[in-house]
């Protein structure tokens, strides 16, 4: 993104289309001058003003409100002046251009959105949890995303950049004062103090991970052998026939796609062909986009049928997806035998024995998924998050926790010092203090234009 805060920028806010009213947004020093040159009005802040919007030879387009914000107090932090008209397309446009041909640019993708950032108005965690709070799919995800808008992930994240702070002046402070012979549990005041620290860390992490999921969701392939009711399981946990089901193997072919929510956690099941040996080509084709997709899975399901042999399946799942695969069994059509719904972990992979045609059991797996994508679903702490605030925090508490060592085990208290002064700069790339224009790129041009 060009990084020009010096023109004065403007754009539709609101979407394009008809509707009600359409307000248009002008940002920086011509503003007012432009706001005012289209409707002869000297506008009083923050009072809303019914005039004319006239285009540069007087002739008007619309009548609508005109609203003047000040600088500093406006969503930008510059002068801002917003034109609310009628919602047609064609009339708005002609507004906008009007506006441009004033002196004004069209604003990209997020750039009002930056300048508030350039200005101090918000920081990097709330920035992203409006685009957030507008992309979110889900109630959890919106009232995550409100939260950390609202400021409060950033308010943890400053309060324990204070914390460190204060760890650091009193390692500074020993370190001024050599002289002075450091008794051995001296050093415990500060080990209650790291530990405060890296569990604040902890408790933190856990929930920018449930943040990231509830913004991303998670990707769940099911995947298995022939006939073995890959599709009835699709069905089930979406609740309608998605996806035909017959007795005959080989009934998929196309890998099969569903959105659905675990109690706010956005999941998208793919269901695939069946995997075995044949020479039909559709079959084939089939069973190769049922590899496609395992690539892009977060979350492999194979299901097999409860009657077949679990080792068995077990060795067959380690072959085909490797060691350390993340992959769950479902042992299904449970209802056929005498064994009840239930789960085994067997090294390292768990199964569960269900019934997608009858439901039993299924509440197993879902409850297994929820788990591990460390969604808990009283999402009321969560707060949006991205992979990058997860990233920086595990980073911030890898360096603590090597502090914590230097100072513990070693009595090197200027290695900690080191350690601290790099967990404090890894944390504050996330409130954005540290950033680099790449990454303000990234973020920003992932908004709305007019936002
Ligand atoms: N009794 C019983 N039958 C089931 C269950 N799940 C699926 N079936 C039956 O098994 C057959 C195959 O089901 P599908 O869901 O089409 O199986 P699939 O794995 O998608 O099969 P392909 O698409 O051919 O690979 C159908 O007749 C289903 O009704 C179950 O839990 N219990
Ligand atoms: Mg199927």
């Amino acid at each position: 993104m060009r990084y020009r805060t010096q023109d004065t920028i403007a754009a539709m806010a609101t979407p394009p289309g008809s509707g009600a009213v359409s307000i248009i947004r002008i940002s920086g020093r011509m503003a007012l001058a432009i706001g005012s040159a289209m409707t002869g009005v000297e506008p009083v802040p923050r009072h809303a003003h019914l005039c004319e919007f006239r285009d540069a030879d007087g002739e008007a387009l619309d009548r609508g409100l005109l609203l003047y914000f000040p600088a500093p107090n406006s969503y930008t932090g510059e002068d801002v002046v917003e034109l609310q008209g009628h919602g047609g397309t064609v009339v708005s446009d002609l507004v906008l251009a009007s506006v441009l041909a004033r002196g004004a640019r069209a604003a990209e993708p997020g750039e009002f959105s930056l300048r508030a950032f350039v200005n101090d108005k918000l920081d990097l965690p709330q920035a992203e949890g409006i685009a957030d709070l507008i992309a979110s799919g889900s109630e959890q995800a919106a009232k995550a995303a409100y939260r950390s808008l609202d400021g409060r992930f950033s308010a943890r994240v400053n309060e324990l950049q204070a914390k460190l702070t204060s760890l650091r002046v009193q390692l500074e402070a020993w370190l001024d004062f050599p002289d002075e012979e450091l008794e051995l549990n001296d050093t415990s005041k500060f080990e209650t103090e790291f530990d405060a620290a890296i569990g604040d860390l902890e408790v933190l992490v856990g929930q920018a991970r449930e943040g990231t999921v509830l913004s991303n969701g998670i990707v769940v392939v099911i995947a298995g052998p022939p006939n073995a009711g890959k599709s009835s399981l699709l069905n089930r946990l979406s609740g309608y026939d998605a996806a035909i089901v017959t007795a005959i193997p080989g009934t998929t072919r196309d890998a099969l796609r569903e959105s659905l929510s675990l109690d706010g956690l956005p999941l998208t099941v793919v269901d695939t062909a069946g995997l075995r040996r044949s020479s039909d080509p559709v079959e084939i084709e089939g069973m190769r986009r049922a590899q496609l997709a395992l690539e892009g899975a977060d979350r492999l399901v194979w299901v097999t049928d409860i009657r077949a042999n679990l080792t068995a399946t077990i060795t067959e799942v380690r072959d085909l997806a490797g060691d350390d695969a993340e992959v769950t069994v479902i042992q299904n059509k449970v209802d056929l035998v005498t064994e009840e719904p239930g789960r085994t972990e067997n090294d390292g992979i768990t199964a569960i024995r269900l019934s997608a045609l009858t439901g039993e059991g299924v509440e197993l797996l879902t409850e297994h998924l929820k788990a591990l994508a460390g969604y808990r679903g009283d999402s009321a702490g969560t707060f949006s998050a991205r992979t990058r605030h997860v990233d920086a925090l595990k980073r911030t508490e890898h360096y603590i926790r090597d502090a914590r060592l230097q100072v513990i085990r070693t009595l090197a208290l200027e290695l900690a010092a080191e350690e601290l002064r790099q967990a404090q700069s890894a944390l504050s790339e996330i409130t954005g203090e540290i950033t680099t224009d790449d990454l303000l790129g990234d973020i920003f041009s992932s908004f709305c234009i007019g936002k």
